[in-house]
Parts: C-alpha cells; sequence; structure tokens
C-alpha cells in the first residue's frame, strides 16, 4: 500500500492487517502498530500512563524537528542509557541457576549451623559459574579458572560459598589481588588480549612471583578447560571453621564434587568451540535443566583439628596449599541439585551478590590472609556495583529468612521501617534485639603479636605441592600441561620472560621444563629459580588431582553428534537414539540442511544443526550414518570433512556405516579401535560402552595436535 504523505497532522488511518494472527494497525507513516485488542495490556509509561504511539517520536509535521515534549520518548531512551551497570572487574562472565541443597545428616557434632541440623532438610540455593579474566561479552572456553559461587538461603541467614574450580589460588596476600588481576586482563595500552593469559603482561607477573607456581600448574592443565560446568569440582579454598554448640572448634576445607564425573576438552578443540559456540557453557547448562536432566554436586567437607594443622607438611592458613584427599578424605554431606534456570537474567545472574562473609552461626573464617582480604572486599564490590548499600532487597540477594534490623533509607529502599523506632535499645518497647545464644559468635582464638608486613615463613614453600600435582598426573595429562605451558609461552614476545618460566619449571619437573624449552626452541636451559625453601620431591602422586584417573566410566549427560544425510538408514539413527537415552545421554542431528534429510524408508529427520553449524567440536562422540550417495555428496564438504577429522583429532569415538568411508578417507583417518562399525544393535552397545571412557587418549601420540 502506498504510504499517504499528504495526510501530516491527521489521524491514523486505522487500516487493519493480518500477520501471523495479529491484528496490525497502519499508522499514518505506513508503519505498522501492534495495539491492545481484547485482554491484551496496554502498552504504558513506567509512570503507568497508557501510550498510544510507540513507533513514532512526537514531531511538527511528519518531518519535522522532534519536540522535547515527548515525555514518553525521553523516558524509554533514558532508561535504556542506563540499563547497564558495571560488570564485575572479575568473574564478568556467568551464568546461574537456582536449585537447593539437601543435608544427609546431622553435623551438629561439629557445627552448630542450622542448614546442618537436619537429615533431608533443603535449603534453596543459587549458584553462578563464571570465568575469572574476560569481559561479559567474552567467550565460555577461555583458558580460565572457573568461579563456583553458591548462595545458601539458611534460615539463619544466607551462606555464600565463593569458590573456584580450583582448590589454590595464584597468590597468598589479598594485597596482591589488583596486581595478578591487572597483569591477566588486557594489557592496558593496547586493550587486548581478550580473556586470554597469554600474553606478556601475565607471564611477567607470573614469573616474578614465584608462588603462583602450584595455581599455575592447574591452570595449564585441562581443569581450565572444562567440557561444562555441570562435569567441574567446586573448591572454597581457604580453610574455614565450623563451630558447634559449644564453641568447639573444627577446621574444615570445602569441595563440590560431581555426581557426573570431571571431564575437559582438549586445547585445540576449545580454540574452535569459542568460534562455533562462544556460549558453549551456558547452553549446556540451559539444555541439560532445561530436559530436566539436573546438574548435581555433593558437597564434601575436609575436617581436621589443630593436631593436624601442627604436623601437616604445609601451613593450612595458605591458600596455595591443599590437602590431598588421600591425607584427609573428603566426607559427603549434602547434595546440590540446580533444577531451575533464572526468569531473568540480569535481574539475578547479573545482580547477583556474593560475599565471603556472608556465613551463619556455626561457620567462621580462618586467618587465611587472602580470605581475610576478600571478607573486606566483597562488600565494597557489590555496593559499586549494585550502586546503593540496599542491595540486599533485590530478591536474588534478600535472605530468605527473617530478618530485622535498624538499617534504613538509601537508594532505592524498598523496605522501610514502620514505627518510631529506629534505634535500640529504646523505651518504645518496638523493634528487635540482640541473641548471645542465636546469634553469630566468633571463634576466641587467642591472637597477639607485632604489627608487622610479613608473610609467614610457613608459607616459603611454592614449589613441592605444584610437583606434586604434575606427577599426579596421567601421560596425556601431563603432555597437555606442557603443550599449554609451550602455546602460552609461544605468545609472550620477551624471551627473558619465557626463560625466567623454564627456570621456575626446573624447580619443578625437569622432565617438564626441558619439554617446554625444547619446544619454544630456547637451546639451553637457564638455571634453575631461586627457591626460598629447597622444594621436596618425596610428596606422593594424589590420583584425586588427575581429570582422566577419577572418569565417570559413564556417558549420562554427554551429548553425540550424528551425521545424516538423504536416504540413511532412518531406523538406525531411532535405535541409537533409544540407546542413548537409555544411557541418559543426549543426541543431536547434524544434517547438509537444518530442515534435515529424508531416510530411506521415506521419513523425514529434522536436523538440530546444519553441518556448518554443528561442528563435531559441539559433541562427546559422533556416528556417521549415511547413505553411499550422500557419502559421496558429503566428502566433498570441507565442514564435512573438518567435522570427522576434528572428532578423530580430538581423541572422540566415531561410529559409521560402513557407507561412510569416503568420509573416513577424506578425513585421512587412520581406524583405530575408537573408530567402530555401526550397524547392529552389539554394535550400538559396544559404541555407548566405549563412550562411557569419554576420549580415546592411546591415539593421541598419533595424531599430533
Ligand atoms: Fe574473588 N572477587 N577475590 N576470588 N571471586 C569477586 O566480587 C577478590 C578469590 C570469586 O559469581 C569480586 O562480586 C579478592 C579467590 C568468585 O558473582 C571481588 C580476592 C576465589 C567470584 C573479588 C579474591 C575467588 C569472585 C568481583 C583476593 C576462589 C564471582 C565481583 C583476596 C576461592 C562471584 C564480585 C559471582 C568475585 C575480590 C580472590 C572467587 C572484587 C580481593 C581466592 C567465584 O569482590
Amino acid at each position: 500500500m502506498a504510504k499517504n504523505s499528504s495526510k501530516s497532522g491527521s489521524k491514523p488511518e486505522n487500516d487493519t492487517v493480518s500477520i501471523h494472527d495479529q491484528k496490525l494497525v497502519r499508522g499514518n507513516g505506513g508503519e505498522l502498530h501492534q495495539i491492545a485488542q481484547g485482554d491484551t495490556e496496554i502498552l504504558t509509561t513506567a509512570q503507568g500512563g497508557p501510550v498510544a504511539d510507540d513507533q513514532n517520536t512526537l514531531k511538527i509535521g511528519e518531518r519535522g524537528p522532534a519536540l522535547m515534549e515527548d515525555f514518553h520518548f525521553r523516558e524509554k531512551i533514558f532508561h535504556f542509557d542506563h540499563e547497564r551497570i558495571p560488570e564485575r572487574v572479575v568473574h564478568a562472565r556467568g551464568y546461574g541457576a537456582h536449585g537447593y541443597f539437601e543435608t544427609y545428616e546431622s553435623l551438629a557434632k561439629y557445627t552448630r549451623a542450622d542448614i546442618f541440623q537436619r537429615a533431608g532438610e533443603k535449603t534453596p540455593a543459587f549458584v553462578r559459574f563464571s570465568t575469572v579474566a574476560g569481559s561479559k561479552g567474552s567467550f565460555d572456553l577461555a583458558r580460565d579458572v572457573r568461579g563456583f559461587a553458591v548462595k545458601l538461603y539458611t534460615q539463619e541467614g544466607n551462606w555464600d560459598i565463593v569458590g573456584n574450580n580450583i582448590p589454590v589460588f595464584f597468590i597468598q596476600d589479598a594485597i596482591k589481588f589488583p596486581d595478578v588481576i591487572h597483569s591477566v586482563k588486557p594489557e592496558p595500552d593496547r586493550a587486548f588480549p581478550q580473556a586470554q593469559s597469554a600474553h606478556d603482561n601475565f607471564w611477567d607477573f607470573i614469573t616474578l612471583t614465584p608462588e603462583s607456581m602450584h595455581m599455575i600448574m592447574w591452570v595449564m592443565s585441562d581443569r581450565a578447560i572444562p567440557r561444562s560446568f555441570r562435569f567441574m569440582e567446586g573448591f572454597g579454598v581457604h580453610t574455614f571453621r565450623f563451630l558447634n554448640a559449644n564453641d568447639e572448634s573444627t577446621f574444615v576445607k570445602f569441595i563440590w564434587k560431581p555426581k557426573l564425573g570431571l571431564q575437559s576438552v582438549v586445547w585445540n578443540e576449545a580454540v574452535k568451540i569459542n568460534g562455533a559456540d562462544p556460549d558453549f557453557h551456558r547452553r549446556d547448562l540451559w539444555d541439560s535443566i532445561q530436559a530436566g536432566d539436573f546438574p548435581e554436586w555433593e558437597l564434601c567437607v575436609q575436617l581436621f583439628d589443630q593436631d593436624f594443622a601442627d604436623s601437616f607438611d604445609f601451613d593450612i592458613l595458605d591458600p596455595t596449599k591443599l590437602i590431598p584427599e588421600e591425607v584427609i578424605e573428603p566426607i559427603p554431606v549434602g547434595r546440590l541439585v540446580l533444577d531451575r534456570m533464572p526468569d531473568n537474567f540480569f535481574a539475578e545472574t547479573e545482580q547477583v551478590a556474593f560475599m565471603t562473609q556472608n556465613v551463619p552461626p556455626g561457620i567462621d573464617f580462618s586467618n587465611d590472609p587472602l580470605l581475610q582480604g576478600r571478607n573486606f572486599s566483597y562488600l565494597d564490590t557489590q555496593i559499586k556495583r549494585l550502586g546503593s548499600t540496599n542491595f540486599t532487597h533485590l530478591p536474588i540477594n534478600a535472605p530468605k529468612c527473617p530478618m530485622h534490623h535498624f538499617q534504613q533509607d538509601g537508594h532505592m529502599a524498598m523496605r522501610n521501617p514502620v514505627g518510631r523506632a529506629n534505634y535500640q535499645p529504646n523505651s518504645w518497647g518496638q523493634g528487635p534485639r540482640e541473641h548471645p545464644q542465636k546469634g553469630f559468635r566468633s571463634f576466641a582464638e587467642p591472637a597477639e603479636g607485632q604489627k608487622v608486613r610479613l608473610r609467614a615463613e610457613s608459607f616459603a614453600d611454592h614449589y613441592s605441592q605444584a610437583r606434586q600435582f604434575f606427577i599426579s598426573q596421567t601421560v596425556p595429562e601431563q603432555q597437555h600441561i606442557a603443550m599449554a605451558l609451550t602455546f602460552e609461552l609461544s605468545k609472550v614476545e620477551t624471551p627473558a620472560i619465557r626463560e625466567r618460566m623454564v627456570s621456575h619449571l626446573l624447580n619443578i619437573d625437569e622432565g617438564l621444563a626441558e619439554t617446554v624449552a625444547e619446544k619454544l626452541g630456547i637451546k639451553k636451559l637457564p638455571k634453575k629459580a631461586d627457591a626460598a625453601v629447597a622444594p621436596r620431591d618425596d610428596l606422593p602422586a594424589s590420583d584425586a588431582l588427575s581429570i582422566a584417573k577419577n572418569g565417570p566410566e559413564s556417558f549420562k549427560g554427554r551429548k553425540v553428534g550424528v551425521l545424516v544425510s538423504d536416504g540413511c538408514d532412518g531406523a538406525l539413527v531411532k535405535k541409537l537414539q533409544a540407546a542413548l537415552k537409555k544411557e541418559g545421554a543426549m543426541m543431536e542431528i547434524v544434517a547438509p540442511k537444518v530442515g534435515g534429510v529424508e531416510a530411506a524408508d521415506g521419513t523425514v529427520i529434522p536436523g538440530k544443526q546444519m553441518i556448518d553449524g554443528g561442528p563435531s567440536v559441539l559433541y562427546d562422540a559422533v556416528a556417521l550414518i549415511v547413505s553411499s550417495d550422500g557419502a559421496k555428496q558429503l566428502a566433498k564438504e570441507a565442514t564435512v570433512r573438518d567435522f570427522v577429522a576434528d572428532a578423530f583429532a580430538h581423541c572422540k569415538f566415531i561410529a559409521r556405516v560402513d557407507a561412510a568411508q569416503p568420509l573416513l578417507d577424506k578425513a585421512g583417518v587412520e581406524p583405530d579401535e575408537g573408530v567402530m562399525p555401526l550397524g547392529s544393535a552389539a554394535d550400538i552397545e559396544s559404541f555407548i560402552e566405549s563412550c562411557r571412557k569419554l576420549r580415546l587418549w592411546a591415539r593421541e601420540p598419533k595424531v599430533k595436535l
């Protein structure tokens, strides 16, 4: 319809058009209005005023200057201009979910925390996973530590366990936190690289900070490229205290163990996933919760007393050290289930404010200098980020137990006192009072000493546990560490920094140092870095530190990508799907066109991904169910070749029908026991059986990624 330009200032024409069952009204500029009809709500301003036209600003004439009088436009644009709040200075990119914590047994012997008093008690929880270095819009599979922050809405106030997926940290004193974070963030003059530690500033700081060496081994390991949030451990890192009703203290470390076991990707895969699906981890959590496949972790505690603390090899206050699980066995005390996504990302995941100092009575801090510093930092950061001391009024941060206090007013105060008394004591008999028995009490730890700025001697060993971590890994895992170090240092432009790192590695493992030096082209090994305390080589390997040694022996929660073509065996696709479902695994169809393919029996198999959008890096294993003609056609496509070649190079199990041979040939696959026939029910069974191992690491030396 030609628009009528001669009608400036006249009423809309009320010419109606129907599109997708919606009645739209055409305005006098030709634009379409979705107007309220029947019981549809009427669009209003934030002040509640009904809006007649949300398509055009108020102007003098249809081409004329806009009028300041347009309060609807002003309100809408101003609000939009203020939509962003400062992103977190660290852990900016995160993703959260709701769920609950269920207590297994009463822990009254150790703690009076209400959450641990009754077996079977369920406590609401919110968890936010994150990367550390990247901005909000960065990609999910950066090599980085993952935040694992849990808010438990207990009957005695919120308890936040603000942990990571790595049990130790880079630094021993909170005063170094701005330095380590500045060094890893984009370099300030050039503002890159984003979400990456592979640059000079980071490695310069690290190599000048030997206390970081243990954490560096973890960050260079596959722990820093997890397959999914669902397959990560979480650690409280610091030593805390449990306090029982008699105020007796037991030291405690917290560990979250995923029910589905641990799993990571390989670096080459991570790089490709970041391009193919930068939201890989978010999507995984979203998909599994939407599918009713709720991720679950067990909370385990390592408990110990002062005698153990005094006799342990390292200082239990030093956050760069862990207590091996073989030394103190973690005891499961409850489980965490995530079963609901937030209704709104901003309101919940972005505005959630975790604080290490949020602990209920019965849980207390140790003197770990990093924890002490964190207890100071988090309140400040929330006030800055959320803009008001009243951030606790936001539903995601508000406790779910009764609360009464005299804090009042301030920006956006939503809970305001009623009555006369806003102080205590008062004579009006109004308002809450403290309760010495029920209230929070600190452990009465005796403390005296000189006012000093000193690092404890007992914190001085920086290499022994780094070595213990390295020797606890399987050979492929050790190779991944060597490759990660080589990759990261290859991006460091200053040779002296690369060499300095090798000099530290010589204190950790000579073989590792030599491999990295060789791969970096360092001809002559530097001399070992000076060590404040001679590194120990008598710490035994700890199997709990390896991912590969703790495989789930299950394919549950994992995903197979099935490449199909026209004329393929539709019944086989269905049988594979049924078998995977029984295993608790998922399947996704990858087709030349997203509309799907027509199987030999005439049924249509809809695609979830078009081949260009569904590379094999998105899957844990792949199946090739194609017809002979289909294989011939697909073999011409570079994306199909990459699909197969990458699955092979990333040591994945590949099930294939005979007709898929041209695809294997094109991808240069040299068949091994991980490339499996697919046709009979027995084939399906043995494919799934193999998939339980997750990867065929024995292939790795051959593919030389
Ligand atoms: Fe944090 N950290 N941190 N951190 N941290 C923040 O608080 C800080 C540390 C961790 O999903 C900030 O709300 C200091 C260790 C997680 O919202 C800030 C020190 C561990 C999250 C802050 C540390 C963590 C944060 C930034 C050194 C593992 C994300 C935004 C003493 C045990 C929580 C915010 C979420 C967030 C300070 C070290 C974990 C600035 C000063 C060690 C998981 O307050």
